[in-house]
């Protein structure tokens, strides 16, 4: 698939009518730091579209990225290595675990 587009849809940090609008996501998962934006950004062939950072625990929303008006990039927190303190940890936690367990369930309810 060639990305002709890409922009910025949303930061989502949980429940938002975004994940219900029928369109596909593909989602990046991975530890904190191991370059989850960086290869979204990649891909795009755009630099910033995703912001990248040294510090890990940087991303704390879960960010979605239109892709040629027909799919989302969806650019997870990641989890482990976030040097954050704990209590946002378990939050960010609770975030990525909500969109694997809940969001997904609620869109098949949907459809
Ligand atoms: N050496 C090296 N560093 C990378 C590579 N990809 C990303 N990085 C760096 O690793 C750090 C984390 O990247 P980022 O994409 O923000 O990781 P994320 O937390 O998984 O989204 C940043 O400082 C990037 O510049 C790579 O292929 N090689
Ligand atoms: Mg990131």
């Amino acid at each position: 698939m060639k990305i002709t587009s890409a922009q910025f849809a949303k930061g989502a940090r949980g429940s938002d009518s975004i994940f219900e609008d029928g369109i596909p996501q593909v989602a990046f998962i991975g530890r904190s730091n191991v370059g989850k934006s960086s290869v979204i950004n990649f891909l795009v062939g755009q630099n910033d579209l995703a912001k990248t950072s040294s510090f890990p625990g940087r991303t704390q929303k879960i960010n979605l990225f239109l892709i040629n008006k027909a799919l989302y990039f969806v650019d997870l927190p990641g989890y482990g290595y976030a040097k954050v303190p704990n209590k946002l940890k378990d939050s960010l936690r609770a975030m990525v675990n909500w969109y694997f367990f809940v969001s997904n369930c609620q869109q098949k309810k949907l459809s």
